[in-house]
């Protein structure tokens, strides 16, 4: 087991086109001290190069606080700077593949929307999935929803850790418990606020609230 369930309890995904006045480094700073547990670079607009040189400043950064760092989809990059591990959507590499080229002991993520996604990212070596989205978000233009009832599915039929995703707000968070999740995955409930220290702080309490079992 490459990741433990409570490393997915609170899931920060960043996209910099909610960076503002701020950099992307020093907001993951800020999200970073108010308690994430896992963070994930998921920046679709830049070159390798610009993408690399980000990975390895938030890389240390995350060294620091001491939460894994994943790359999204770039399976190579994630091997060059030695990240923690990747996440791999339906378009992406399979997980076994991103397995041959990482190797035993990176975390690989899937994303997996149906029962049958589910379990054939399971059988190809992924060690958590992402499931979603739970609730409309605007944050990726092709995410389709997922209902609640197959989500439950998914997390019953898996023995992989799964973590929800899509427009998770402080306000619906709650509505996701009970259905085997073991924690949330968010981009703008963290990034897009104000005050993302305080803000963060206080999913993260009600990520402990809703997924401590
Ligand atoms: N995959 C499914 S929904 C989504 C991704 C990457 C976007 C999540 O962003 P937000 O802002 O937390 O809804
Ligand atoms: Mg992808």
């Amino acid at each position: 087991m490459n990741v433990h369930p409570e490393q997915l309890l609170f899931y920060a995904i960043t996209d910099r086109r909610f960076a503002g006045p701020q950099t992307l480094y020093e907001q993951v700073k800020l999200a970073l001290m108010g308690g994430v547990t896992m963070l994930q670079l998921r920046e679709k607009h830049l070159s390798h190069e610009e993408l690399k040189k980000e990975a390895l400043l938030i890389k240390e950064l995350c060294r620091t606080y001491q939460v894994p760092l994943i790359i999204n989809d770039d399976v190579e990059l994630a091997k060059e700077i030695d990240a923690d591990g990747v996440h791999v959507g339906a378009k992406d590499l399979n997980p076994a593949r991103a397995r041959e080229i990482l190797g035993p002991d990176k975390i690989i993520g899937a994303s997996a929307r149906t029962l049958e996604q589910a379990l054939t990212a399971q059988q190809q070596g992924a060690d958590y999935l992402g499931t979603g989205a739970m609730f409309p978000t605007s944050s990726k233009a092709d995410a389709k929803e997922v209902s609640h009832e197959t989500a439950k599915k998914i997390c019953a039929a898996v023995k992989i850790p799964v973590v929800a995703i899509g427009g998770i707000t402080k306000e619906n968070l709650a509505q996701l418990a009970g259905l085997g999740f073991c924690g949330a995955a968010m981009i703008s409930a963290v990034f897009a606020q104000q005050d993302i220290f305080k803000g963060t702080q206080e999913l993260k309490e009600l990520t402990q609230q809703v997924f401590s079992s």
